[in-house]
């Protein structure tokens, strides 16, 4: 664990219910701001607009956020997550990251990603392929895959891996994970989990 950790204040934030920074990015069926919300509802909060509240979450003390997903995905908490290289467009896309990060350090804050590299969503290629070709699959045994078949519908994991059935787990211990987790620091983000 870095140094940095020990003293730092984190702000844990749910990027689609903190702040709607740009209306524009807003996905179909986004709700209006303050309604109370559903498990599927979403309310078009951004990146942009956690970066607006910056003065805001410096006044509370915070040296460090902790974003819950960001990368492309089809639900509002994007655990199911469909390309880790692309933050999702109605959260600002790879573009507002970046600008949040410069403005983080301009602070002299730190943001660590969700990056959730346990498991990605069923929509992910590599999972699809494993859809597609079975055993013969070269991510195969990239996913937790009990028998010889998979399944586009897969089955809960817990309690040691993912509760959604729309989360097929699989397992860091893999080049593509280490190289995706350096990618996102290479920004400046400090970490990902
Ligand atoms: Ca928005």
């Amino acid at each position: 664990m870095p140094d940095w950790v020990q003293d730092a204040i984190f702000y844990q934030i749910f990027p689609d219910r903190f702040c709607n920074g740009d209306v524009g990015n807003d996905p179909p069926g986004t709700r209006p701001w303050g309604e109370v919300p559903t498990r599927e509802s979403t309310f078009g909060g951004d990146l942009l607009g956690i970066a607006e509240k910056l003065d805001y979450l410096e006044s509370l003390g915070v040296t460090a956020l902790y974003l819950t997903p960001v990368f492309k995905a089809p639900t509002n908490h994007k655990y199911d997550t469909e390309d880790y290289f692309q933050v999702d467009p109605v959260f600002g896309g790879n573009e507002a990251l970046q600008k949040l990060v410069e403005k983080l350090h301009a602070r002299g804050m730190r943001i660590v990603l969700d990056g959730v590299f346990n498991h990605c969503g069923e929509r992910h290629p590599f999972f699809q392929d494993v859809l597609k070709k079975g055993c013969a699959s070269p991510y195969w045994d990239w996913f937790t895959i009990w028998g010889t078949e998979s399944s586009g519908n897969p089955s809960p994991t817990t309690p040691a891996g993912p509760a959604s059935p729309r989360c097929p787990s699989g397992t860091t211990e893999t080049p593509k994970c280490a190289s995706t987790s350096c990618r996102w620091c290479a920004t400046g983000c400090a970490s990902t989990r």
